[in-house]
């Protein structure tokens, strides 16, 4: 067995010993997820992905081969491999021959750039990177090669498609080899933190915690064997792969059906063609599909569940659905680092379109707490605490960060600020934490001050959140500059130069003298979030 994963934080013993008496934590590994199920039903199509058709067996005898070939190149348990795919099958054949090899997958996403994959594969240690060769216009083999220079740990950068100067992923197909299985209880891969600090953080999830909450998920969103879920967000994403998403119709003998682009040209005609019976969106997204379906001439009756989550939902909205689509709503209110609430199935409606659900597990502890973690009153807004079988006692290698995000006695802060229903409903309220939520889309506030303020013509910067019509906030920068303020958009492909992620380069920027401060000498964002809000409400 290889060494003990170090820079994580494992749960207590009393509390694993808790949770694998509760039956929570089964020692199954992801790996043998996948091999049972093909065991059972091999021919039943497990995968849909443009043309290609993956039937279970197929799916599992690729994952063997694959690690075999994985292992042949010199990758071992215990390596990190950073895997940047599209709605892809090869995003399963490579995380399922990295969860047999013991290798640990880290999911980056699609519109990840150099900035932030740079940061993963050096914080990580990555000896591999997993790519595609093009998606939505955008050569990842190029970026491939900037970073194999400038990462010194990696020694491979595998390819979906054509390699160019790589490696091709269908080059790796050898005889399967025994493998000895991974522990349930160790990390098995690596999800990525929304973040509100300097640098983004990843969260180790491991076997056991993982496959419960999946589990947990399945049977909440009612899957069996007839079910049919379309990815349509990335599928790397918490969301869409376990809430219950991919891994949990994977675990009910169902059917993914990747969707490339989350537009409704591309999805109407899938659910129509597949007979698909569940989908996950956000809000914005919901909103669109709601206006194409009136429109539409595609047959969406086999639908009916969708869930919607990532960011907070209207009530106006949620009503929509079910008139519009001829479905079920589901919120849900997640998070990758653990704790992961839905309205239930048979909510009525005014559980199901106002609040965002209740915990997955009766050992989900959650807290609403005041300023000083004291718990407020019963239906108070409040800190959200949480602990329990799925959610994350320390984030990977980052242990002073640790001290702030975690409770002594291992309680996530999740920055988010709830309500509690007297039904023990949760209802989000707003955020403590230093983020934007761009429609679902996390942006870390620090993290892209950091890039602005590396730019020569700027003092000073402060990124915000400013209300939006259609993705519920956009990120307004307000700047302070040394001298003659630049224009914005030189800001703006200065940050792309530096290889920042499209969703984070700032939709506005204001200029002011000097930034407000509060009476403690703290940047003033309250204000400047005010301000803007007020500006945009006066149309300007
Ligand atoms: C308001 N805010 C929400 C909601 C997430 C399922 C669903 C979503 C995620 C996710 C996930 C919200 N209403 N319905 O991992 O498994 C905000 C909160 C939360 C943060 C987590 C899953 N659903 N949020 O969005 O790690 O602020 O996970 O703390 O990307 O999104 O973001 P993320």
């Amino acid at each position: 067995r290889p060494q003990a994963l170090d820079g994580w934080t494992p749960w207590p013993a009393e509390m694993a010993d808790l949770y694998r008496r509760a039956g929570y934590w089964r020692g199954e590994t992801l790996g043998r997820l996948l091999r049972e199920r093909a065991a059972r039903h091999p021919d039943r199509i497990a995968l849909v992905s443009g043309d290609r058709r993956l039937s279970y067996g197929e799916l599992d005898r690729r994952a063997d081969r694959l690690a075999a070939g994985l292992l042949h190149l010199g990758l071992r348990p215990g390596d990190r491999v950073v895997v940047q795919l599209p709605n892809i099958a090869e995003f399963f054949e490579v995380c399922f021959a990295l969860f047999r090899l013991g290798a640990l997958p880290v999911l980056a996403l699609p519109a990840h750039r150099r900035a932030e994959i740079a940061y993963f594969c050096e914080h990580t240690e990555a000896v591999a990177y997993v790519i595609a060769d093009r998606d939505g216009g955008f050569d990842y083999r190029a970026l491939a090669s900037q970073i194999r220079r400038d990462v010194g740990t990696l020694r491979h950068v595998l390819v979906a498609g054509e390699p160019g100067e790589h490696t091709a992923l269908s080059s790796l197909d050898r005889e399967p080899v025994e493998l000895p299985e991974p522990a349930a209880g160790d990390v098995a891969f690596f999800q990525l933190s929304g973040g509100s600090t300097g640098v983004p953080k990843l969260i180790p999830r491991t076997h056991d915690d993982y496959l419960y909450s999946v589990r947990a998920s399945a049977e909440i969103c009612g899957l069996d064997e007839g079910s049919v879920y379309l990815a349509v967000l990335p599928v790397a994403h918490n969301f869409t792969l376990s809430s219950p998403g991919s891994l949990g119709v994977l675990h009910a003998g169902g059917r993914v059906v990747l969707c490339r682009r989350p537009s409704p040209d591309e999805a109407l005609p899938w659910i129509e063609r597949e007979r698909v019976t569940m989908t996950a969106l956000v809000p914005p997204l919901a909103s669109v599909w709601l206006e194409a379906a009136r429109a539409a001439r595609h047959d969406l009756s086999s639908l009916k569940v969708l869930q919607v989550g990532g960011a907070r939902l209207p009530a106006e909205v949620a009503r929509r659905v079910g008139p519009a689509l001829g479905c079920k709503v589901q919120q849900v209110f997640g998070m990758a680092e653990g704790l992961v609430n839905y309205t239930r199935l048979d909510d009525p409606d005014a559980i199901a379109l106002e609040t965002q659900g209740r915990p997955i597990s009766p050992h989900d502890e959650v807290r609403v707490v005041d300023d000083d973690d004291r718990d407020v009153e019963p239906g108070q807004v409040g800190h959200l605490l949480t602990r329990g079988p799925y959610t994350i006692r320390g984030y990977y290698r980052a242990d002073a960060h640790n001290e702030k995000a975690f409770t002594r006695d291992g309680f996530y802060r999740t920055g988010d600020l709830v309500r509690r229903t007297r039904e023990g409903y949760l209802v989000v309220e707003g955020r403590a934490k230093d983020q934007i939520n761009r429609g679902g889309e996390k942006i870390a506030a620090e993290e892209v001050e950091n890039h602005v303020l590396a730019h020569p013509a700027v003092r000073d910067a402060a990124l915000v959140a400013m209300p939006d019509a259609h993705l519920g906030e956009r990120s307004c920068a307000f700047l302070v500059a040394r001298g003659q303020p630049p224009p914005a958009r030189e800001i703006n492909a200065f940050l792309r130069e530096r290889g920042v992620a499209q969703f984070k380069v700032p939709d506005r920027i204001e200029w002011l003298d000097a930034l407000p401060t509060t009476s403690v000498g703290k940047v003033d964002k309250k204000a400047l979030r005010r301000w803007i809000a007020d500006r945009l409400a006066q149309g300007a």
